[in-house]
């Protein structure tokens, strides 16, 4: 890479350039907006030449390529991010500061592109770093919403969802490409029949067109030329209307399907592990789908005139069901349109589409009426059912007669489509991202799959893009590891085991101190500014950042911190370690248990933050709009971080791994990657409690549980429920949530994530956090052994594994 273009001064003139060009003004006249502007202008300009180059070599030595659909790209902010991969943040830091500005400063104009929700759109964008990192010809497919994920405000304890509009300042990063526009057909009827040489003819009539406009951002790989495309696909009418066709009634009919089109890239659907069902949903999914095979396909043939060699060529990895009409939309256009037999067709596809799975909650398992597929993608539907006939035939092989297992696997049953069948079905690799997660899939939700098909099913366990993470959003510590141990951890990331020799090492840890109170202390300040709040700065930062979900158990810390409230109360000279709980979380719009726990969370920290005999020794913070930018600030300042889902629940979770990698301390359960992190770590050097996955499933499947026998025999529970129910003096009532614990609802049984029967053992870890908090210099070596053992967790591991495993493409990553 040419970086020695990069020198401070060949910047400055760069900038000032585009200043002059893009702005007519001079840097002495800037806002501090149009110097973001102009050096993101000059860093694109750079990873464009990449781009271009990147692709000739892809179009030249016709390599094996990736491509990663996802509803979902939470993507983050790109300039530091690039600039550092460039290897020119330096250089351009230097250059603003003569400049007169502060790098941070300029950062902070760019706007945080929240097109997605949480961990899985997160782990989609660190796999693209990762992708490009270790030379994957990778391109990610999504849509490019209007609105992201809605911005968070509360308004008197509660959330009130604003829309976000991201692309006025984001819009930098993405470079149209109009002449591969596609166009994707939505609803309307078919009609098939075979003409007078036996071929199979299907015509399409009534249905709306739809352009899929894409824009590419291209994603920098750390220290390479290559690069990894995003290709975001944006939804728009080709109807022209014409005022000529009102009388005639027509001129309606246009406008709708002009409205209709351009709505599908309107909005992200800000519901996390959880289906919608909505036909707008359903269309979006097709439309990215569609857009994205007819794009491989037509290169594809247009480079080798056939589509028979596109499974040695080519990748589809789907990123949960959600885009798993890949598979009949694939089938359609190699028989519809390349005349292909169903043989051919159903080898090529189902050798093309790898499927991972994110979740085991039955709420987010995708199903879809049959009708609404039929309604919206009427050949799609057809294609369907013929592979399901197929496949239950298959099925009658394995398990003849057993017509209820047969139906219970079907991928059309009951007038519903189940994605996740489907994914299976027709693809030939499933994974699942922890180890735990993969063998709840072998051995509960999919056992029957895999009795069938056990060598499709794999394991990778997720991994986090860890110089976003740790080398430029916590740029002290990665400074202390590289006077350590060199640079080298930043491509070849086990290389932080090395650290693990230094824990004798007191001035190390003593600095290593310092760094997290100088990152506490950015904390405070973004605290006090935002809530008015003066946190402690000798309290634990206790923080749990997270979508706001039951399963992942926010109500256990709330319960927590609570029975910390009476302790004080009953003994307000107790020697007590102060702590201060973060919380940042969005909830669903329409959850609304879960915004009623956000609520509960204001109420607290109303009363405890308030409370003089409280003082500095316990605070609560809620920190709002919680998004990938802020993320970058809070992981660095922690101490502890909440991982604490019941066992079973968590597919992986990514953050717990962001924590570990800036020294943070864990409190979890054994769930999700928790376990491998215990592994990594040992147990001395983390707080597990509670009930593992076995025994938290067989307790849920006895139906023997019962909270209210908890609430009688435990006096720390009763008064803590008490309190609830009574309320927390600001006449907000909160019996609704206490009934949901002790009596259930919903249609739910009480307190369906046993919060209550795993507080006693939370609270006797948390005591200990508070005891190895009072030596300062073993509470050092143990963060020490979290980042030296982190490495495990990066996305270049990852998605090397992918490559290895499921995708079978070389990459220059070492193991
Ligand atoms: I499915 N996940 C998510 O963020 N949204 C979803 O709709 C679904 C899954 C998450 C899981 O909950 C996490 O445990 C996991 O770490 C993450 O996907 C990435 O795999």
């Amino acid at each position: 890479m040419p970086k020695n273009l990069y020198t401070k001064n060949a910047l400055k003139e760069a900038i000032a350039g585009k200043l002059q060009r893009h702005f007519a003004c001079e840097v002495a006249d800037a806002t501090k907006d149009q110097i973001y502007e102009a050096c993101a202008l000059v860093v694109r300009d750079a990873l464009t030449e990449h781009m271009i180059q990147t692709q000739n070599e892809v179009e030249k030595y016709g390599e094996r390529q990736v491509h990663y659909l996802c509803m979902e790209f939470l993507v983050g902010r790109s300039l530091r991010n690039n600039a550092y991969n460039l290897g020119m943040l330096d250089e351009l830091t230097a250059a603003l500061k003569e400049m007169g500005y502060e790098m941070a400063d300029i950062f902070e104009q760019e706007a945080d592109p929240g097109l997605g929700n949480g961990g899985l759109g997160r782990l989609a964008a660190c796999y693209m770093d990762g992708m490009a990192t270790t030379g994957v010809r990778g391109t990610g497919y999504s849509i490019r919403y209007e609105h992201g994920i809605f911005k968070q405000k509360i308004e008197d304890g509660q959330q009130v969802e604003l829309p976000d509009s991201w692309l006025a300042s984001g819009d930098v990063w993405q470079i149209p490409a109009m002449d591969d526009t596609r166009e994707v057909r939505i609803g309307g009827t078919i009609d098939t029949h075979f003409d007078e040489n036996g071929k199979l003819v299907v015509e399409y009539h009534d249905y709306t067109p739809v352009l899929a406009v894409p824009y590419d951002m291209p994603i920098s790989g750390y220290d390479t030329g290559n690069i990894a495309r995003l290709r975001l696909w944006e939804a728009k009418s080709p109807i022209a209307l014409d005022m000529k066709l009102f009388s005639s009634g027509e001129y309606l009919k246009a406008l709708e399907k002009h409205a209709m089109a351009e709505t599908i890239s309107m909005v992200l659907y800000p519901e996390d592990n959880h289906r919608e069902g909505q036909s707008l949903r359903l269309k979006q999914q097709y439309f990215l789908v569609s857009a994205t095979l007819q794009d491989i396909c037509a290169k594809h043939k247009a480079k080798y005139g056939t589509l028979a060699n596109f499974a040695h060529k080519h990748v589809l990895h789907i990123n949960d069901t959600h885009p798993t009409l890949v598979i009949p939309e694939l089938m359609r256009i190699l028989m519809d349109d390349n005349d292909m037999s169903w043989e051919n067709a159903w080898n090529i596809t189902s050798q093309s589409v790898a499927y991972t799975n994110h979740t085991v909650m039955p709420e987010a398992l995708e199903c879809w009426p049959v009708s609404l597929v039929q309604e919206l993608m009427p050949r799609i539907m057809q294609i369907i059912h013929e592979i399901n006939e197929r496949f239950c035939r298959d099925l009658w092989n394995y398990f003849p007669n057993d017509f209820q297992k047969i139906s219970r696997l079907a991928i059309v049953s009951d007038g519903i489509v189940r994605m996740a069948h489907l994914a299976i079905a027709g693809s030939f690799s499933i994974n699942g991202v922890s180890a735990l997660h993969s063998d709840i899939l072998k051995e509960r939700v999919f056992k029957d799959f895999y009795t069938i098909y056990p060598a499709k099913f794999r394991n990778v366990t997720n991994g986090i893009a860890h110089r976003r993470w740790l080398c430029e959003a916590n740029p002290k510590l990665a400074a202390l590891i590289e006077s350590k141990i060199g640079k080298g951890y930043r491509k070849h990331p086990s290389e932080l085991q090395v650290l693990a020799n230094y824990g004798e090492d007191k001035a190390l840890l003593a600095q290593l101190g310092q760094i997290k109170r100088d990152n506490k202390l950015r904390l405070a300040e973004y605290i006090k500014e935002h809530n008015g709040i003066e946190v402690n700065m000798d309290s634990i930062f206790d923080v749990q950042v997270k979508r706001l979900h039951e399963y992942k158990r926010q109500m256990l810390n709330i319960l927590h911190i609570i029975s910390l409230y009476h302790k004080l109360k009953d003994n307000p000279g107790m020697d007590f370690v102060p702590r201060t709980f973060v919380f940042g979380s969005k909830a669903a719009p329409g959850y609304a248990v879960a915004k009623k726990t956000i609520q509960l969370i204001h109420s607290i920290a109303n009363m405890i933050n308030n409370d003089p005999d409280i003082g500095d020794k316990l605070k609560v913070v809620f920190i709002e709009d919680y998004k990938v930018s802020l993320a970058e600030m809070i992981m660095p300042a922690a101490e502890i971080s909440e991982q604490i889902s019941i066992a079973g629940k968590e597919a992986s979770g990514t953050g717990n791994m962001k924590f570990m990698m800036n020294g943070a301390l864990t409190i979890g359960t054994m769930d999700g990657a928790n376990v491998e992190i215990c592994e990594a770590v040992g147990r001395e050097n983390i707080f597990i409690f509670g009930m593992e996955t076995p025994e938290a499933e067989a307790l849920a499947a006895s139906g023997n549980y019962e909270p209210m026998l908890i609430y009688q025999n435990d006096p720390v529970i009763k008064r803590v429920m008490d309190h609830m129910i009574h309320g927390f003096g600001d006449g907000v009532d909160y019996t609704d949530l206490a009934n949901l614990l002790l009596h259930g609802g919903n249609g739910g049984p009480a307190d369906r994530y046993m919060s209550l029967k795993d507080f006693s053992s939370y609270a006797v870890a948390q005591e200990r956090v508070g005891e190895m908090y009072r030596r300062p210099e073993n509470w050092n070596y143990m963060s020490l052994m979290n980042i030296a053992n982190s490495g495990r967790f990066a996305a270049d591991r990852s998605v090397a594994e992918y490559a290895q495993n499921i995708w079978r493409v070389k990459t220059n990553f070492a193991f």
